[in-house]
C-alpha cells in the first residue's frame, strides 16, 4: 500500500476560525441603508453564492479587463517577484476568493524551492475550503492553514505568525476602500510585517470615462445582474418584494474622486415592503441606492497611499496596454 507513506491532503490542511470577528449584520445594515435619507448598501453584501458565482462571470467579460490584465502580470513577472522576497517566504493572501491566479505564485515559488506554505484569509468559510482541496489535490509541496475570518480578524490572527511573508492583496480589492480606509486598512497590514516581508497589491489604473464605464456597465448585462442582486438577496433573505424589473444599474466615472459610482435606480414611484424587517421602503421615480465605489490610482496616489502606511513602493510592473498595475511594498523602518 504506498498511499500509506504519501502525506494526504487532509494533513496538509488546516482551517482556522479566527475568533473576535464581529459577524455581520444583513437585516440591520438594510434597514440602516434604506431608511437613511440617502439610500446605501454595503458592497460587501453584494456576494453571497449567487453574487459570488455573478462576479466570477464578470472576471471573464470582454469589458473588463482588471482580472486578465493582472494575470498577465503575474504571469510574465513572477519570477522577477519571489526574487525580492524572503527565499523561506511563507504566502499569505487576503481575500483569496478562487485563489486562481494564486498558482502562478505558487508555480513560480515551487520553481525555486520544494515546499511551501500558503495562508489565504477569506471570509467565505465554503470557498476556503473548496479553494484549498482544489490547490492541495494539485500541489502535494504545499501545506495550507486557512483562514475564515474578516480583514480585521485575520489581520489579528496575523500578528501572531512569525514566519516571514509575502502579503498577496490582489484584483484591485483596495478599490472598494475609501483612500482613507485603504490607508487605515495598509497601516494595519503593515503592522503584521517584519522588515523583509512584503506586500503585492494589485491597483487598478485611473483612465478614460469610456474604458472604465463600460468595465462596469457590459453589453451582456452581467455586471447590471451582479448589482441587482443585492435586491434579489434581500427578497430571499428578507422576505422583500422588490420588482426587479422596475430598478436598473447605474455606473458613473467620478474623475474628481478618482472613482466608479455604482447606484440602483428606481425607475417609478413605489413602495417596496421587506417582510422580516416589518418595514415599508418608499422611493420616487429616478431615486437611487449607492452600493459600490470603485477606486482607481495614479502612481503618485499609489506611492501616497504606501507612504500612508508606512511602507515604499519598491517595484511596480503594468500590462502590456498599461491598464492595470501589481506593486511591491516594503515596510519603512520605525
Ligand atoms: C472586487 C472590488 C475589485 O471594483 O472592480 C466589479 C468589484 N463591481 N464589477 C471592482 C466589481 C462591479 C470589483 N472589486
Amino acid at each position: 500500500m504506498p498511499q500509506a507513506l504519501a502525506v494526504t491532503a487532509e494533513e496538509r490542511l488546516t482551517l482556522v476560525e479566527a475568533d473576535g470577528a464581529v459577524p455581520s449584520d444583513f437585516a440591520a445594515d438594510v434597514r440602516a441603508g434604506l431608511t437613511a435619507a440617502k439610500k446605501r448598501l454595503p458592497c460587501r453584501y453584494l456576494y453571497d453564492a449567487e453574487g459570488s458565482a455573478l462576479f466570477e462571470e464578470i472576471c471573464a467579460l470582454p469589458e473588463y479587463y482588471l482580472t486578465r490584465a493582472e494575470q498577465e502580470i503575474l504571469e510574465t513577472h513572477a519570477g522577477e517577484i519571489l526574487a525580492s522576497c524572503p527565499p523561506d517566504a511563507a504566502l499569505v493572501e487576503l481575500g483569496s476568493g478562487s485563489a486562481k491566479k494564486t498558482r502562478t505564485i505558487i508555480d513560480a515559488a515551487l520553481s525555486q524551492r520544494s515546499t511551501l506554505r500558503y495562508m489565504p484569509i477569506d471570509i467565505s468559510r465554503s470557498m476556503l475550503e473548496e479553494s484549498s482541496r482544489a490547490l492541495l489535490a494539485d500541489y502535494p509541496a504545499v501545506e495550507i492553514t486557512a483562514i475564515a475570518a474578516e480583514y480585521r480578524a485575520g489581520l489579528r490572527w496575523l500578528r501572531r505568525q512569525r514566519d516571514s511573508k509575502l502579503v498577496l492583496w490582489l484584483g484591485s480589492n483596495v478599490g472598494n476602500f475609501s483612500r482613507t480606509e485603504a490607508a487605515r486598512f495598509l497601516r494595519g497590514v503593515r503592522a503584521t510585517m517584519s522588515p523583509s516581508d512584503r506586500l503585492l497589491m494589485g491597483v487598478d489604473l485611473r483612465k478614460s470615462r469610456a474604458v472604465l464605464e463600460a468595465a462596469y456597465d457590459d453589453a451582456a448585462g452581467v455586471t447590471a445582474r451582479f448589482s441587482l442582486n443585492m435586491l434579489a438577496r434581500i427578497n430571499r433573505e428578507l422576505g422583500g418584494n422588490f420588482d426587479l424589473d422596475t430598478f436598473a444599474h447605474r455606473s458613473r466615472w467620478n474623475e474628481r474622486l478618482g472613482r466608479i459610482e455604482i447606484e440602483i435606480e428606481s425607475r417609478v414611484a413605489q413602495v417596496v415592503r421587506i417582510g422580516a424587517l416589518r418595514l415599508n421602503v418608499p422611493f420616487r421615480g429616478g431615486e437611487k441606492i449607492y452600493t459600490e465605489s470603485s477606486y482607481k490610482y495614479s502612481f503618485v496616489e499609489i506611492e501616497r497611499l504606501a507612504r500612508a502606511a508606512g511602507m515604499v513602493v519598491e517595484q511596480r510592473w503594468l500590462d502590456g496596454d498599461k491598464r492595470f498595475s501589481v506593486n511591491l511594498l516594503a515596510p519603512l523602518s520605525g
